[in-house]
């Protein structure tokens, strides 16, 4: 299965083509779209306006309201089978940008695979799934926004616009943690001063992305941190949320965006873990981050999860939160041993 996928992994000037022989294209990507799954698909929507197509932008479920800035043109649509199946019937290129698994389609999953149109991944995370007709992977990238600036770069056409710029900024900030997480180097670094002469601008993006929290969001953030427990030699740890903190507070579980990162700026702290006991699904969210010298994959992956060395995550059901923690943090010291 991985070798087919190698064997599909086509460079950026073949996507490209691709890309420039479409007329009618939908993107896809995650439900819960981060700034790189919201930057990246927006951004190449942009391009693909610049050349005429017809492009729509198709998420599960609802997007986070403050990447809404991205959104100006109403380009991001959330899927509906009344108004958008007949898109995805009608579209001849189908991107799927920052996501390699059609499970996260959820509802969108079976038009999507039925479809005829040519379907291209375009993403960077590891172990994509074989479903589509060309993968454009790259792991070493910091985000899928880098990718789609690779791609666009090899335009002879291309314009870097402030849309565009503004975009691919959001994707590369965001999945680097502002340009601080491991793989962030000088390259990524040659292309942020590129979107900035573009038009992207570093302190009004910030504040957009970031300086966006409601006040339930730190009271929830109060209670998780008063209660933080550390193991391992200090070297792991763990904030939960229970449904009754939730109540307490009024935060909504989408609120706990950058809680889990918080916890690597601890003294000592190598891993952090975050469990929420999601008022929503009745799962258990558990979300871990690493440093460079630690990673949580293999963590992730005990409790049929995945994700990235030091950004991972999963969803546990049948057991409590205290169950669950019990085993997250005999599980945790085996990273050490
Ligand atoms: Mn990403």
């Amino acid at each position: 299965m991985i070798d087919e996928i190698i064997n599909k992994n086509i460079n950026e000037v073949k996507i490209l083509n691709l890309l420039n022989e479409s007329k009618n294209v939908v993107i896809i990507t995650h439900m819960n779209p981060d700034g790189d799954a919201v930057g990246s698909a927006t951004a190449l929507a942009y391009f693909l306006l610049s050349k005429s197509k017809s492009v729509n932008i198709l998420v599960t479920g609802e997007y986070p309201s403050n990447l809404n800035f991205l959104n100006h043109d109403n380009l991001i649509h959330s899927y509906n089978s009344h108004e958008h199946n007949s898109i995805i019937n009608s579209a001849d290129l189908i991107c799927i940008v920052d996501l390699n698994d059609p499970d996260r389609f959820k509802e969108m999953k079976e038009l999507v695979l039925a479809s005829k149109a040519m379907k291209v991944v375009i993403d960077h995370h590891i172990k994509p799934k074989e479903f589509a007709d060309f993968y454009c992977i790259d792991s070493n990238a910091t985000s899928t926004g880098e990718l789609i600036w690779r791609i666009l770069k090899n335009d002879s056409s291309f314009e870097l616009n402030k849309n565009i710029a503004t975009a691919l900024y959001t994707a590369i900030m965001t999945d680097t943690g502002s340009f601080r997480f491991p793989k962030t180097n000088s390259t990524t670094h040659r292309i942020i001063a590129d979107l900035i002469d573009a038009g992207a601008d570093p302190v009004s993006i910030y504040d957009s992305v970031y300086n966006q929290f409601p006040v339930s969001s730190a009271r929830l953030k109060g209670i998780g941190y008063a209660n933080l427990e550390l193991y391992h030699e200090k070297r792991v740890c763990l904030m939960t949320i229970s449904q009754k903190d939730f109540q307490i507070t009024g935060a909504k579980e989408e609120e706990t965006e950058g809680f889990v990162e918080s916890l690597l700026a601890i003294q000592d702290v190598k891993v952090g873990i975050l469990l929420i006991d999601s008022p929503k699904s009745n799962q258990i969210r558990c979300s871990f981050r690493a440093k460079a010298d630690a990673e949580v994959r293999s963590l992730a992956e005990k409790f049929n999860g995945g994700g990235h060395a030091q950004a991972a995550g999963a969803r546990v059901s049948g057991m409590s939160l205290e169950e669950l923690k019990k085993i997250i943090i005999i599980e945790s010291g085996l990273l050490f041993s």
